[in-house]
């Protein structure tokens, strides 16, 4: 290898803004109220983050009735079905929402089309925690399309009466791929009013796709229950480069990086940005590194609290998009 090895690291990479809030929430709970705070489900699908909640006092539950009751429960960034808040209220627990904004802003796309009469067709995967609560939104009037081939064997109450839906951290091109071939077989069908699929997963992917081709290998930062983060893998693979998934620094493999002139390091929404130096710092041991930073776009988007944890001064602070 003639010079430093290249370490490119895409931007927007790692935390996102509905991550960073479900993770303060829990965090100012555990400040203001002492341990132990449940969660319903992994407050965000990273190893790292919820063993670092687990050890100050958080208790991740699978269901509502491993909590005791008048107990505070906290609902993941992935959201729940309206029969889980009404099982909360009925068991007198003290719930905090930590679902993120932009799956809530699903959650009312699926009220207010299926209230209007229309079947949602739901793009997402099958027992993702993101599906279930959205599919929970109006489970009578909601079919779920995992791929292009789930469109041909689709079977409606009436093609003309629907309106399609998509899960938050799904590949970008994948999902207008569905999308063109349910327009195909029901012309009429209706489309989310802004994209479902976020700006944080459509960035990180865009901006590893800016890179993608530059590099002999990739490594994702992300636990293996991350959908935005497989996706990021897959796009790697599509384009014919060698990517790994990894939970951190630790996991890297000599062969990966001996054999590679130019190395990509991204992070899945869900993957703290530190893990992100860690595994540079890791890549370093292996030789002399160049860090080459590409950014396709700047986030500036931040959620507002839930109320009753907002500091001074914070309900007036308006949510700001990118
Ligand atoms: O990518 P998924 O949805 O599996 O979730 P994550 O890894 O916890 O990332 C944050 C997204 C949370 C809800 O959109
Ligand atoms: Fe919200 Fe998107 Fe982050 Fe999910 S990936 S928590 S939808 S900003």
């Amino acid at each position: 290898m003639n010079g430093p090895r290249r370490v490119l690291l895409p931007s927007p990479r790692s935390f996102c803004a509905g991550v960073e809030r479900a993770i303060d929430i829990v965090e100012r709970l555990l400040e203001r109220h002492g341990p132990p705070v449940y969660v319903r489900n992994q407050i965000v699908h990273n190893a790292q983050v919820v063993g670092d909640l687990e050890s100050r006092g958080a208790v991740f539950v699978g269901e509502l009735d491993e909590v005791p009751k008048d107990a505070l429960v906290v609902f993941s960034a992935h959201g729940v079905a309206p029969a889980v808040e009404a099982e909360a209220a009925l068991r007198g627990l003290d719930a905090v929402d930590a679902t993120c904004p932009l799956v809530s802003k699903v959650h009312m796309e699926a009220r207010r089309a299926s209230g209007a009469g229309d079947t949602v067709v739901l793009i997402g995967h099958a027992g993702h925690e993101e599906v279930v609560g959205t599919m929970g939104v109006a489970p009578e009037r909601t079919v779920l399309v995992e791929g292009v081939e789930d469109v041909e064997r689709l079977d409606v109450p009436d093609p003309g009466r629907l309106t399609y839906l998509a899960q938050t951290t799904l590949a970008v091109a994948e999902v207008e791929r569905i999308a063109a071939a349910l327009r195909r077989r029901f012309p009429g069908i209706k489309a989310p009013k802004t994209d479902d699929v976020c700006y944080a997963t459509t960035n990180r992917q865009n901006a590893l796709a800016a890179v993608v081709e530059e590099a002999d290998v990739v490594v994702v930062i992300g636990s293996v229950n991350s959908s935005n983060s497989n996706r990021l893998v897959e796009l790697a693979r599509n384009a014919g480069t060698e990517a790994h998934l990894i939970d951190g620094a630790g996991e890297i493999e000599r062969a990966w990086i001996e054999a590679a002139g130019t190395v990509a390091v991204t992070a899945g929404a869900s993957a703290p940005p530190a893990l992100v130096d860690e595994v540079v710092e890791a890549i370093a041991a292996f030789g002399p590194i160049e860090v080459i930073e590409r950014s396709v776009a700047e986030e500036h988007l931040e959620f507002l609290l839930p109320q009753r944890l907002r500091g001074p001064g914070q309900n007036v602070k308006s949510e700001k998009s990118s």
